[in-house]
């Protein structure tokens, strides 16, 4: 079975190098442990970096013969800052040059400078047309705003003028959430994995497409679609419970999981586990669901394993694997 997945990043060197920079010293000095943790939580250069070489041996280990590839931590598309245009655009070439030779292995979801808007949607529609992306992908807030708040309308409107999605990653939360949320008797270590990759950023990423269907953000772009990582970020889990208490309120022209159903592509991001499966197959359906690792993040030896071993259907079984993302992308 052909296997195609759309959680999977790059590094661009320089743009991170320069992220940092802009983005001026952690609020919280980090204690005597963090500088060695973060060591070892970091995938190692080449995999990260290049389109070549370890990735692809790890691909063709684990079957997987397309990856959708899109910038991973410390994208310049969260930075709130006017030089977030230029290093988006260079990541998007890099990456575009990168896939070029190996066009059949890899596509890729754009990086989108979301600290000016309308240089945002121009890039997004740039990437789309000129360089053969199949989307864009951003990673949490940007200045601690939600792609919901009005300056972003040109941003949807980009997406449903393509008709490609918007990938809702995860991204660290505002300082002032951390302290308020995650800081407490424990490491700098702990605070990053509680803020970040362990709950905090996904409790947050949903939250960023719950605010898209209160805004009125699908009624306003119907054509808007949007992805949702590691099996919808909590608020998957969660529908019944928001269609009854949103009921309540009667803001809504339509229940929260008909916008979700209509709306939201999910994918497991690595997470493989079969009751959670279970659980998005029931609640969104398997033509909702798109397979995943978060590579280099995340690296697992039973990518296409786990969808073949996995309880579901043979038809299921192809759309998450593949099916799904050739409609959604056009691939
Ligand atoms: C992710 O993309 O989900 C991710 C990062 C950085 C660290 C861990 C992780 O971007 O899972
Ligand atoms: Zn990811």
């Amino acid at each position: 079975m052909r296997v195609v997945t759309v959680e999977e990043h790059f590094h661009h060197p320089e743009a991170i190098a320069r992220v940092w920079e802009l983005s001026g010293p952690p609020p919280t000095p980090p204690d005597a442990g963090f500088g060695e943790f973060l060591q070892r939580f970091s995938p190692d250069r080449e995999s990260a970096e290049r389109l070549d070489g370890p990735r692809l041996e790890h691909m063709d280990q684990v079957g997987i013969d397309v990856q959708v590839v899109s910038h991973g931590a410390n994208s310049p598309s969260a930075l709130d800052h006017p030089e977030a245009v230029d290093l988006c655009r260079k990541v998007n070439d890099d990456l575009a040059e990168q896939i070029s030779r190996h066009p059949d292995r890899f596509r890729g979801f754009a990086t989108i400078p979301l600290h000016d808007p309308e240089a945002a949607a121009g890039e997004f529609r740039r990437c789309v047309t000129e360089l053969g992306f199949v989307g864009a992908l951003i990673a949490g807030t940007c200045g601690g705003r939600f792609l919901d708040d009005p300056r972003f309308d040109p941003v949807l409107a980009a997406a449903a003028e393509v008709d490609l999605p918007i990938y809702i990653h995860p991204g660290m939360p505002p300082h002032g959430v951390t302290q308020a949320y995650y800081a407490g008797d424990w490491s700098t270590a702990a605070q990053f994995m509680f803020a970040g990759p362990a709950f905090g950023w996904h409790a947050e990423a949903g939250i960023h497409v719950l605010r898209l269907i209160l805004s009125g953000a699908f009624d306003r772009h119907p054509g808007l679609k949007v992805l949702s990582g590691h099996w919808a970020e909590v608020l998957g889990f969660w529908l019944d419970r928001l269609d009854e208490t949103f009921a309540w309120v009667g803001n809504l022209v339509r229940p929260v999981s008909a916008y979700y159903r209509d709306h939201v592509w999910v994918t497991p991001s690595g997470m493989y586990n079969q009751h959670q499966l279970d659980f998005v197959v029931g609640a969104v359906g398997a033509d909702r669901i798109i397979h995943s690792e978060d590579f280099p993040y995340v690296v697992r030896d039973n990518v296409s394993t786990f969808l073949q071993e996995a309880d579901l259907t043979e038809d299921q079984r192809h759309a998450i694997g593949h099916g799904n993302a050739e409609a959604l992308l056009r691939i």
